[in-house]
């Protein structure tokens, strides 16, 4: 039997602006999870297959890509490395200008096939040449070796009815043209199975979220391959998770908010959280000073208000026209009505809310 650890879209030195302050502990965290996924390929596996974007981009620090040929150097099994967008074969590429451990075969011919004679197995690949490239990466791939399995591996987006001319494209035609026994696939960050035919065709996923937005990281595949045929298994490595809710703020306080929010305070999650709903007029919701107050219960919080006022409840008794309140109201909701656009409407809103507010005699500033 032949024991394949396979993983990609690891995305190493990557800055994650986006964490503010905490893209510095994201990126060890990446490190942390690297180290371990080593260490699980050193248990029992044969082979290590690294599909794609094992880098952020083309210039790493020195320590990222020492840290890299530290951890690889420790495993006394191959590692092949394809190149994928962030990481592609380029004139700039990292893998012109670095040296890796004897282990590791980074492919770089078009395609690049090598031979694992004492597995009686072949891996085949073609490395990504440049971020635009729109070449499909199973192109030319077939069991052109005399081996008893095949593997290939192809970083790029499998065509879907729903993904309309994707860049790097996987048809599942291909996949089952090419009678490879596995297909070890990167680009997207959640573990999933594309088998087509007889052909196994997995993506790994990334180890850990790269955005707040990603849903099923945290997985490497575990692949076993013998006469029974190939069994293909995601093996938990990540340590942090991604959720999105939608929260209805309807007829709640900020504090009634903050308090739902903080039902689901969990320093491993990154939290994204939609404000939607019809707020009370008069209730601003600041997502910027709510993610700050927040930033402490969570890995990361992103807060986004798209709630919109509820006009309905400007006639009534709580804003008499002669008032200037209520002047206001009947004035921004007609600036409302005439808005063009969204961001124009939101603007709008924005306004009539604040100003209720500040009317009213409250601190919201
Ligand atoms: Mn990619």
């Amino acid at each position: 039997m032949v024991r394949i650890l396979h993983t990609s879209d690891v995305q190493l030195g990557a800055p994650f602006h986006f964490l503010g302050s905490k893209g510095t502990r994201h990126r060890q965290q990446l490190r942390d999870t690297f180290q371990r996924i080593v260490d699980r390929a050193a248990e029992g596996f044969d082979l290590m297959l690294i599909a794609g974007d094992l880098f952020n981009d083309n210039r790493p620090h020195q320590g990222t890509v020492d840290f890299v040929a530290t951890q690889l150097g420790r495993l006394d099994i191959p590692v092949c490395i394809l190149p994928g967008n962030h990481d592609c074969y380029d004139e700039t590429s990292v893998y012109r200008k670095e040296r890796f451990p004897g282990n590791v075969i980074v492919f770089t011919a078009q395609p690049h096939v090598q031979e694992f004679a004492q597995l009686d197995l072949a891996v085949y690949g073609n490395p990504i040449l440049s971020k635009q490239s729109r070449a499909s990466p199973l192109r030319g791939l077939s069991r052109t070796r005399g081996v008893r399995w095949h593997v290939a591996m192809a970083h790029g987006n499998l065509v879907r009815p729903d993904i309309v001319d994707p860049p790097r494209p996987i048809r599942p035609e291909e996949i089952s043209a090419c009678a490879m026994d596995y297909v070890a696939m990167g680009d997207w960050h959640a573990f999933a199975d594309y088998s087509q035919g007889d052909v196994k065709a997995f993506y790994s996923g990334a180890p850990e979220p790269t955005a707040v937005d990603q849903e099923g990281t945290g997985y490497v595949a575990t692949v076993e391959i013998d006469e029974n045929g190939v069994r293909v298994c995601p093996q938990r490595v990540g340590t942090v998770s991604t959720q999105q809710i939608l929260l209805d703020v309807s007829r709640r306080s900020v504090r009634q908010i903050t308090e739902e929010i903080l039902g689901h305070a969990d320093p491993s999650l990154m939290l994204k959280c939609t404000f939607l709903g019809l707020v009370e007029l008069g209730v601003v919701l600041h997502p910027d000073d709510l993610q700050k107050e927040l930033a402490s219960d969570f890995y990361y919080i992103e807060c986004r208000d798209e709630s919109h006022p509820q006009l309905a409840t400007i006639s009534t008794d709580d804003f008499p026209e002669e008032l200037v309140v209520g002047k206001f109201a009947l004035l921004m909701q007609a600036r409302l009505e005439e808005a063009d656009d969204d961001s124009e409407r939101r603007h709008a809103e924005q306004a009539l809310q604040l100003g209720v507010a500040l009317l009213q005699g409250r601190r919201v500033l």
